[in-house]
């Protein structure tokens, strides 16, 4: 980089950042000004002096990726996109969090311009700059695979402000040790030292030297203090800017930059108090602080238009300058490298390959499979044929199947272990057993859009992730979460790792996709369902234990997969008006088919429907579940999982047969019998019902 320069307008736009963050607060009547007030200077550093971002368009591919871990202190940011010019205005940071406004109380991606990932659960955001790091890597190695290393148009840094709460939340341990191992040079990492949460100083606590966890995981770690020579801080900023520097130089580790700060500097009285953490200051501390900063006492809001002539031109002149480069070498790219870029267009596009539906397996009847293994072979399949799709396991992929045949690791090529080979062009993800963290990267790659990652662990450990689900949700991130041993299916392991509550609990989250197939046939075409979903995440509920596959030929009385996309469908009809309608989702498909085989027998038309979806058929048009599950005819429902749930998804009578209890250690056909969930209590069940 430059040397810095520094003018009394780089020093009046900090202070301007300074008040409009006490006056946002004041106005509102709640936020959290202090840290967005003592931050102002590694804030300005970045969005006028450091990262290459393009306030006209921020979508731009070459752009530097933002994250602020420390959510609550969204006016950091919001203020920074506002001086740079993003679309934010002073009426904007007047209506922080308040209805309809863009300046929301947490930072939310797709809501306003400039925010590249929702924050606001400590720690997450690091685990977001984790994934932004690796999916950079990734795109390099994807579409400009001769490149040197740091020289590619898809090459860039990602900058991530933390907190003591980000450092103190085990997910930014995991993603940071993660971080280490995989070399991520491109990523830089400030942790703000202010000794300041919530409850007062952290020393109650937090106790361990935070720089030398960083220096043990293995990053390249700096100091810069802020707390010393506080009224010449333009000397500190000058430090900090040859941190950053000195950071981005090392390419080989990820960067670590402890700057300590005084929380809420230079308020008069306040500063380096917990009461500036989260509540407004009060008319005379803010008059204190304008009168110190030279800012006129009795105006709220008041921007220099000169200061804001001046970073709006810095920062549109800043990009204008990198992005024109940068363009040529991406027109270059383009013309050398046509395959890459088309693949690139249609990734853009959100298109999936022609051929897609083609290339995905089809199972024989005659073979039970787990729906897990299932799933492997379908990424098998789709491995050639969608090189963007990549994905892992928090240390389970032998049981996941989440490795795509053929297809290396995702790791230095020096850390290639007896089990895996890694290499430059790898896509096969190793979280480690680091469940929340692989959430969340894996939310940070979805959201740069540039490729697709799933990640894999059992089903009862989405706990350990929900957090991170959540955010998917939330953020729109179209993550796939693949999530194997969905029951006391499990067997012996015991009630530690058979899920029970987690099913109906992982569909309480809204804007998420639980999926469960029936059998083999079911997974490939929800892999393809979830595939088309560009906007949504999705979890794929995988059986450990071999199921049938259903018959689905012409005549053998079991409907193709074409319903799966409708998240509910018919399977076998009844051989007359039905006067009962068996509904299952997953391994408890077969168990259902039985129990309407010994209906039929009976004498007892019976309908079955798989209902491998509930999101999705709840979303299908009223005509359609009107014609597959009829509010006057009976239903019995048999999922083996808390029977919760299911009489807001089904009109009339219905009878829900699960397991409300934890499971045991046993075989799982034992279980199941233990337990009831077998053919015979759902043929009771609707025997009593009609
Ligand atoms: C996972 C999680 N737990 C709790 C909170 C509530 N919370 C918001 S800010 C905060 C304290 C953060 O302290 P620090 O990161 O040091 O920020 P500072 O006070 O220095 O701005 C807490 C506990 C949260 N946002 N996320
Ligand atoms: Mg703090």
């Amino acid at each position: 980089m430059t040397p810095l320069t520094w003018t009394d307008l780089d020093k009046r736009a900090v202070d301007t950042a300074r008040v409009l963050a006490a006056d946002a607060v004041e106005k509102v009547g709640n936020g959290h000004p202090g840290t967005a007030i003592s931050l102002a200077p590694l804030a300005h550093l970045l969005y006028q002096k450091v990262m290459n971002v393009d306030p006209s368009d921020q979508d731009w591919l070459g752009r530097d990726r933002f994250v602020l871990s420390a959510g609550h202190a969204s006016l950091t940011q919001y203020i920074q996109l506002f001086l740079a010019g993003f679309g934010l205005e002073v009426e904007d940071l007047a209506s922080l969090r308040t209805w309809g406004s863009k300046t929301p109380g947490h930072p939310e991606v797709h809501h306003t311009k400039g925010i590249e990932c929702t924050t606001g659960p400590l720690g997450t955001g690091v685990a977001n700059g984790v994934g932004f790091a690796m999916a950079s890597r990734r795109e390099r190695q994807l579409y400009d695979p001769t490149a040197v290393p740091g020289e590619s148009v898809f090459d860039h840094f990602v900058y991530v402000i933390a907190g003591d709460g980000c450092m103190q939340e085990g997910v930014s341990s995991e993603a940071s040790s993660l971080a280490a191992t995989l070399e991520l040079g491109n990523l830089i990492l400030f942790y703000d030292d202010n000794r300041i949460s919530i409850e007062g100083e952290t020393k109650i606590a937090f106790s361990e030297d935070v720089e030398a966890r960083y220096a043990a995981y293995g990053w390249h770690v700096q100091h810069v203090d802020f707390t010393n020579g506080m009224t010449t801080y333009s000397e500190k900023v000058d430090e900090l800017y040859k941190a950053i520097d000195a950071a981005k130089a090392v390419t080989d580790r990820p960067s670590f930059i402890k700057v300590t700060t005084i929380i809420g500097w230079p308020l008069p009285t306040k500063a380096g108090s917990h009461s500036v953490h989260g509540a407004k200051l009060g008319g005379d501390e803010i008059a204190g602080l304008k009168r110190e900063l030279g800012f006129d006492p009795e105006k709220s809001f008041d921007v220099d238009p000169e200061v804001l002539e001046y970073t709006r031109s810095n920062a549109a002149e800043r990009a204008k300058a990198v992005r024109g480069p940068w363009e040529e070498r991406f027109a270059a790219w383009r013309s050398a490298n046509p395959d890459q870029a088309a693949l690139l267009d249609r990734v853009i596009a959100r298109e999936l390959p022609e051929g897609v539906e083609a290339a995905l397996p089809v199972f024989p009847a005659d073979k039970p499979i787990a729906t897990r293994a299932a799933s492997g072979n379908v990424l098998g399949a789709l491995a050639n044929l969608m090189p963007e799709l990549w994905g892992g396991s928090a240390d389970l992929a032998s049981s996941n199947n989440t490795t795509m045949k053929g297809v290396s690791s995702f790791i230095p090529a020096e850390r290639s272990s007896k089990e895996f080979t890694g290499d430059l062009v790898g896509r096969t993800l190793h979280f480690g057993i680091r469940e929340h963290a692989m959430g969340n990267i894996l939310n940070a790659i979805n959201l740069e859009s540039l490729t697709r990652a799933y990640g894999g662990t059992f089903l009862v450990f989405s706990d350990y992730m929900r957090s991170s689900v959540r955010l998917a949700a939330i953020s729109k991130a179209p993550t796939v979460f693949v999530w194997t041993h969905d029951s006391i299916g499990v067997g012996e392991d015991g009630p530690t790792h058979q899920p029970i509550e987690h099913i109906p609990s992982l569909r309480l989250i809204p804007g998420l996709d639980v999926v469960r197939p029936a059998d083999a046939n079911e997974t490939s075409a929800a892999w393809l369902q979830v595939l088309k979903n560009h906007e949504r995440p999705a979890g794929l509920i995988l059986s450990r234990q071999n199921l049938r596959v259903f018959d689905r030929s012409e005549g053998s009385g079991y409907a193709s997969t074409e319903g799966v996309a409708k998240g509910g469908y018919t399977l076998a009809e009844a051989s007359a008006e039905p006067q009962v309608i068996l509904v299952a989702t997953g391994s408890e498909v077969e168990i259902a088919a039985d129990a309407r085989d010994a209906l039929e027998a009976s004498g007892v038309p019976t309908r079955l429907v798989s209902m491998p979806c509930v999101e999705w058929y709840t979303a299908q048009p009223d005509a359609y579940k009107a014609s597959i599950l009829p509010a006057d005819v009976p239903k019995v429902v048999i999922e083996a999982a808390q029977p919760i749930g299911w009489r807001d998804v089904l009109d009339g009578t219905v009878t829900a047969i699960g397991i409300d209890h934890f499971g045991a250690s046993a075989a799982a056909g034992v279980l199941y019998e233990q337990f009831g969930l077998t053919a015979d209590v759902v043929v009771d069940a609707a025997k009593a019902l009609i």
